[in-house]
């Protein structure tokens, strides 16, 4: 489903119904893309797990050397033949509670190289776009009733989605609880009217929708990445590690990402120096130069979502999968009505008692026509 409807590559199969709930009426049920983690405490934790798990063979970096000069701030990745997914990371450091079955089987893709953004898209950046173009985000848009229908019009509002976190302990399954649609909200005002960006030039945009992120990418001459590609890119590498910088979450007590630390989602302790998102490139690159691939913002990629994805690629007569782009289609068991798109990385709200999708080679996914406050983009170029 979209929000707002703008663009045919992200309607409604017909007869959908529109989550109201979603998005206009109730808050965030839609687009918020903190994945529900209901089955992983049914789960028994694994007896234990080796390094980077079973099934993954070593990184083989493709042949394709850059030819010219790296795009303004651009890395080259090589490109080449990995093992793609993520082995039960339940017991694990940092594991969290979710067995993350749809990142299973693990199974080898290959990419060819492309040139990728050194960080995340920033509000910078995206303002120089707007400035030139004249672009209105969809978050800025009002919703159109035909859209919402049911809707009362005091909710046909333009603005986004916030995290709002409790005053007190909530059950971690219901994210209800923590997200709110904030009117007013947008780019500019990532947290709603009362809030700025100035000064915050090198934060990641947020409040972008997927159509948002496509339309920056088209001006700048570049592309979303596919799944792979990001992932690809993120491992920096490596073969089966955890993180984009290897296996330990914290080499030496060193924070490398923009995660949570305190207990979920009333307690932020901010331990690694950001309450909520940071700058970009304030942690280390991984191998290939890229920055925040774990924490800081989820990052939209172009690929539907679909939990049996990796199942559909392991089971083809073609192997390696060459530069997969993701199935045709949507399907999301926990919300069925709604088309979900590929989000990595996690965001600043994840965390080992939820969510921690920080995990390299971990899937989020997201309604496509909604802004957050914890998901923005980084674009490649071929
Ligand atoms: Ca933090």
């Amino acid at each position: 489903m979209t929000r707002r409807g703008i663009s045919p590559s992200t309607k409604p199969p017909p007869g959908s119904v529109l989550p109201l709930v979603a998005v206009i009426g109730m808050g965030c049920s839609a687009a918020a893309v903190v994945w529900a983690v209901c089955r992983a405490v049914l789960d028994r934790p694994p007896a234990a797990a080796t390094a980077g798990g079973f099934g993954f063979q070593a990184t083989v970096s493709g042949p394709e050397a850059a030819t010219g000069t790296a795009p303004p701030g651009m890395v080259w990745i090589p490109g080449g033949e990995f093992s793609m997914g993520c082995a039960d990371p339940r017991g694990r450091p940092a594991g969290g509670p979710d067995p993350m079955r749809d990142a299973r089987p693990i199974h080898r893709v290959h990419v060819d190289g492309f040139w990728m953004d050194r960080t995340e898209v920033t509000n910078a950046q995206f303002r120089e776009f707007v400035d030139a173009t004249g672009y209105v985000t969809i978050a800025e848009r009002p919703p159109k009733a035909e859209d919402f229908p049911g809707a009362p019009p005091e909710n046909l509002v333009p603005g986004g989605l916030v995290f709002t976190p409790p005053d007190g302990p909530v059950p971690l399954t219901n994210h209800y609880a923590w997200w709110a649609y904030v009117p007013g909200a947008d780019w500019r005002h990532p947290t709603g009217p009362d809030s700025s960006i100035e000064g915050r030039d090198d934060d990641p945009v947020v409040q972008v929708a997927h159509d948002d992120a496509i339309a920056f990418a088209d001006w700048a001459g570049k592309r979303l990445p596919t799944e792979a590609e990001w992932e690809f890119a993120a491992r920096g590498g490596l073969s089966g590690s955890l993180f984009p910088w290897g296996d330990d979450f914290r080499p030496g007590g060193r924070f490398m990402a923009n995660t949570w630390q305190g207990v979920f989602p009333g307690e932020n302790t901010a331990a690694d120096g950001f309450a909520g998102i940071a700058p970009v490139a304030r942690f280390p690159p991984n191998a290939y130069g890229l920055h925040d691939m774990a924490g800081n913002v989820w990052e939209r990629c172009a690929d539907w979502y679909r939990p049996d994805t990796y199942a559909v690629a392991a089971d083809s007569p073609v192997q390696p999968a060459r530069n997969p782009g993701g199935p045709p289609d949507s399907f999301d068991p926990q919300e069925p009505g709604q088309n979900k798109r590929l989000l990595r990385g996690g965001s600043y709200l994840c965390s080992e008692l939820y969510c921690a999708r920080y995990i390299v080679g971990t899937r989020g996914k997201g309604e496509p026509s909604s802004g957050s406050n914890h998901v923005g983009f980084r674009c490649v170029k071929p």
